[in-house]
């Protein structure tokens, strides 16, 4: 069976956007779609708006800036995915969300595919997370307009991570974060590029002191840019 995406957006021309496309050249997320590893089912909210209008959004009670999801909307959008898609895990992009992590998208990778709810607006009415069993999920500690992006950012970690999906199995496990370190520096021809020479290791043919520069550098790398990760990898080697 392959992956299922299903995504409940108001924008539903945004996607797939960008997983629709090859990213340099290989990830082939879109030729994979194409292929059946994966399919992608949109779900738009505007379908379930109310009245003639097919309204989707109100006023916030108690009164501020901009408008707010409807929760009778949300949950019937929500209603039909889980509906049509049993058994997914369903995602809410949100920046109120526990952020996502690496360890989390190797999870929803591994597993049959997830439903992702994208919120506009100021947010969703509270109602619907309180009726509704939905994991609030963030990308990081900055503002976005809407959920879209964000979701694109979730299905691309995901289905890189999906045999398939990228064309070099191994170039999925051997990099940042999969191992708790950042990753190395890489090099490729021309040799010499104005004045800085590729590491004389790397071109030595010497593959076991290759291996050992290239941990030296994810080590050397993370302690300097990332103290967090690297106070968490230490105390776990
Ligand atoms: Cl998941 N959504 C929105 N709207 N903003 C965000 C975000 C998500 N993650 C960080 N900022």
């Amino acid at each position: 069976m392959s992956w299922q995406a299903c995504v409940i957006t108001l924008l539903p021309e945004a996607f797939p956007g960008i997983l629709g496309h090859s990213l340099a050249g290989r990830a082939l997320a879109g030729r994979a779609l194409d292929e059946g590893v994966w399919s992608l089912d949109i779900i738009a909210l505007r379908d379930f708006g109310a009245g003639k209008h097919q309204s989707v959004d109100d006023t916030p009670s108690g009164g501020g800036a901009g408008m707010v999801l409807r929760a009778d909307i949300a949950a019937a959008a929500y209603d039909k995915a889980v509906a049509a898609h049993p058994g997914l895990p369903v995602l809410a992009m949100t920046p109120r969300g526990k952020p996502l992590t690496q360890q989390r998208v190797q999870a929803l990778a591994d597993g049959p595919g997830v439903i992702v709810f994208c919120s506009r607006f100021e947010g969703v009415d509270e109602r619907f997370y309180d009726t509704r069993m939905v994991e609030e999920v963030s990308i990081g500690d900055y503002v976005l307009s809407g959920g879209e992006v964000a979701a694109q950012v979730v299905l691309d970690a995901a289905l890189r991570l999906r045999p398939g999906v990228m064309g070099d199995a191994r170039s999925g496990e051997d990099e940042s974060f999969s191992a708790g370190l950042l990753e190395y520096p890489h090099y490729t021809r021309p040799a010499e590029f104005e004045g800085h020479n590729i590491p004389d290791i790397l071109t030595s043919g010497d593959h076991a002191k290759v291996d050992a520069w290239r941990q030296e550098m994810s080590e050397q790398i993370t302690r300097e840019r990332r103290p967090d990760l690297w106070e968490i990898y230490k105390k776990k080697t």
